[in-house]
């Protein structure tokens, strides 16, 4: 058999799972893709997308067009299966592994001898092992002998995923060595850069601190926008000096950290070892704070006026996407709304309507606005020259009006 005619079983359609389902259906391979929503099972068979990422309805029309992906409700046999179901965390910052456990027990009666099975999602460390690889075994698979565990982090940034699905590096991860092998040879016959391996545990451990080494860099940024406010400095163009330094690259302040990965991942590692986790806590609380900060400044600027319209540009968690898991912006105009601060209308380029916001395009929304607050660095406000905003108060969480 060439590897080109595995079936592979994706479980969770949704920002991996559906572009990495699509790009293996375009690429030759039979997809069968599994979610539990029956709309996006509806609106993927018939070619079409229920989340924004450029590029990635052209991918999906034509993986469903050839006939090399077809979405359903419960799994099918196959050669490969990939978990890519979400792992948050509960009140307490423990991680929440439900997914990944009722993903696996949905494959368990599909699996067979030779099956490689893929956690995509990320994960605290043991994982794969302690979960995925024990559930199967549970439920009489023989694993490492019969069937090939693995871990293989997920590492696309959203907005950008079709072409780093290809082009990064990954890190591959087995229960053994065989699993290891059977899992690099799956990714090399697709991934473009270079597929490195190791065991699951370090793969695990790999991924949480990708996104902690972000997050307390942005902690870094969004602790020097604070006090350079306060010192009356633009800390932008602080920024941008100090990172002419040949080994200093400062990140980006920002109204809050949000999105489904980096608010959350470090709390794994907290959790794992909360002794030795002081400084990975200790960006996630400055980065939570930060949208306190941002409610309190729309507070002091609203008390200047009587009746003050409060325009809000933007509610996704970054930049050009539509997604609002964790948004720092969202939960801002929460406040702002709770706290009943001023008279809220709200601009959101990427969504068609919300159900707590009516949203308005942008240009009606910095029309009418006493106090502008800029959330979202979008496209569409990059354009913004603050000599055209000069009747309103501005408060600009990105900088990007210049
Ligand atoms: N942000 C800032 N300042 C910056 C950069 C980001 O405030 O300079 C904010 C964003 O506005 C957003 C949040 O951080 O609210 C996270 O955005 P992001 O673009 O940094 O990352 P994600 O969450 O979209 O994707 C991350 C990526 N991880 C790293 O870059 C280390 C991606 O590669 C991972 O695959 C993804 O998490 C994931 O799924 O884990």
């Amino acid at each position: 058999m060439t590897i080109t005619k595995q079936k592979i079983c994706v479980i969770g359609l949704g920002y991996i799972g559906l572009p990495t389902a699509s790009l293996l259906g375009t690429k030759g391979f039979q997809v069968h893709g599994v979610d539990v929503t029956p709309s996006v099972v509806d609106t993927i068979n018939q070619g079409r997308i229920h989340i924004v990422e450029p590029d990635l309805d052209i991918l999906v029309k034509s993986a469903v067009g050839s006939g090399n992906l077809r979405a359903g409700l419960e799994p099918v046999e196959a050669d490969v299966f990939i978990l890519a179901v979400p792992t948050p965390f509960k009140d307490d910052h423990q991680p929440d592994l439900s997914y990944i456990e009722d993903a696996t027990r949905r494959i368990a009666p599909y699996v067979k001898p030779g099956n490689l099975v893929i956690l995509e999602s990320t994960s605290p460390v043991g994982t794969t092992e302690n979960v995925v690889a024990k559930i199967l075994s549970e439920e009489g698979h023989k694993i490492g002998d019969e069937v090939f565990v693995a871990h293989c982090p997920e590492r696309v940034l959203p907005g950008r995923i079709l072409t780093e699905l290809v082009e990064n590096d990954r890190i591959v991860g087995g229960i053994d060595e065989k699993s290891t092998a059977k899992a690099i040879e799956f990714y090399n016959s697709f991934v473009r850069g270079e597929v490195l391996a190791t065991n699951a545990r370090t793969a695990e451990m790999a991924k949480l601190t990708e996104n902690a080494f972000r997050d307390v860099n942005i902690a870094f940024a969004n602790e020097l926008s604070l006090i350079c406010d306060e010192q009356e400095i633009n800390v932008w163009e602080m920024i941008e000096l100090a990172n002419r330094h040949p080994r200093v690259n400062i990140l980006q302040p920002g109204p809050g950290v949000g999105g489904h990965c980096i608010a959350v991942d470090p709390w794994f590692i907290v959790a794992a070892s909360p002794k030795h986790s002081n400084l990975i806590r200790m960006a996630r609380k400055v980065n939570d704070s930060k949208p306190d900060w941002v409610v309190d400044k729309v507070r002091a600027s609203a008390k200047k006026f009587k009746h003050p319209i409060i325009g809000c540009l933007g509610l996704s968690f970054k930049a050009d996407v539509d997604d609002l898991r964790e948004s720092p912006a969202l939960g801002i105009v929460r406040q702002i709304h709770k706290q009943q601060l001023g008279e809220l209308i709200v601009a959101e380029p990427n969504i068609s309507a919300h159900d707590e916001f009516d949203l308005l395009p942008y240009q009606e929304v910095i029309k009418r606005a006493d106090i502008l607050l800029l959330l979202v660095d979008h496209k569409e406000f990059r354009g913004l020259k603050a000599s055209d905003l000069k009747e309103l108060v501005l408060i600009d969480t990105r900088g990007v009006v210049r």
